[in-house]
Order: C-alpha cells, then structure tokens, then sequence
C-alpha cells in the first residue's frame, strides 16, 4: 500500500476513534443530566463512530497495510448545556470533514484510485452528520432554553436514534 496513503488513513482510524469517544462523553453527561433521549442518541452515534473506524483497519489491513491501533485523547467531561453540546458536535464534524477531504486529496495526489473510491463513503457520511448537526441546533436555537421545549426536544431526539442516518455496524 503507498505509505502516504497508509500513513493518512492511520490519521483517519486516530480521528474515528477519538470522535467515537467525544460522543461517548457527551451520552454520559445527557445521562447524567436525566436527557435520555439525547443520551441514547449519543450512544448510538458513538458506535457509529466506531465502526467508521474499524471500517478503515479492515480496508488499510486488508490492502496489505498495517492499521495501528491509536491511544486517543481525553474526552471532554463536562459540558455547559445540550447548545454547547451541540456546538461543539458540529465544530468536531466540520473538523473531520476537512480531514476526509485531507484524505480524498492524498489519494488523488497519489493516484490511489481505489483508496480514492473507498474514501467517497466517508464524504458522503460527513454530508449527512453535518446536516444532522446543524438541523439540530437550530432547533435548539429555536427552544431557547424553553422547559416544556426541552423536554420534546429530548424526546425527539430518542426516536431519531432508531434508525437514523450512518447507521452501524455490519462488517463489510
Ligand atoms: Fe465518522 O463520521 Fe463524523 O465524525
């Protein structure tokens, strides 16, 4: 496998796996603040997140490469209220879409072509996350802080998890 495009995709499988954590830490605050629904959103979006990553390790050690299995930051531990929560998700995505267009521009600069299709899924998932991310805060935005607002929101929330977009996680 080209090493820049091994070595870029390792970055990747660094980034899924801190991104599966960011999430996880925000399911454990909503939990904790009793937003379950938003808990259970977050849950769900943390195995998705997961299986981008092991997604990458199959694909890097399946073309003959060597995935390396990354010692991932400290996930944030508190958060101010679920807009910050939400701020700070869609700032985190737009950062890793920038980082799967990293990736899309290596495999062309290395004319891995294959890679280069491979990595098409993962623009099409930031698409989505993003567009999730920024429908969801305005509609925070919209709340305001409103209680009764609150307690829909949360509960929306919970039936967009079942069955919402990215959904996880069958090996391919
Ligand atoms: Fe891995 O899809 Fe967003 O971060």
């Amino acid at each position: 496998m080209n090493p820049h495009v091994e070595s870029a995709l390792n970055d990747q499988v660094k980034k899924e796996a801190s991104s599966s954590q960011f999430y996880l830490a925000m399911a454990s605050w909503a939990e904790s603040n009793g937003l379950n629904g938003t808990a259970k959103f977050m849950y769900q979006h943390s195995d998705e997140e997961r299986f981008h990553m092991l997604k990458l390790i199959h694909f890097i050690n399946e073309r003959g490469g060597k995935a390396i299995i990354p010692l991932v930051e400290q996930a944030p531990k508190e958060f101010e209220n679920l807009e910050n929560v939400f701020e700070l998700l869609l700032a985190h995505e737009i950062r890793v879409t920038e980082s799967i267009n990293n990736l899309v521009d290596i495999c062309l600069q290395q004319k891995d072509y294959t890679t280069h299709n491979f990595v098409q899924w993962y623009v099409s998932e930031q698409l989505e996350e993003e567009a999730l991310a920024r429908t969801v805060l305005d509609k925070l935005r919209l709340i305001d802080g409103d209680k009764g607002g609150m307690y829909m929101f949360d509960r929306d929330l919970e039936s967009a998890s079942v069955g919402g977009a990215g959904q996880a996680p069958q090996k391919q």
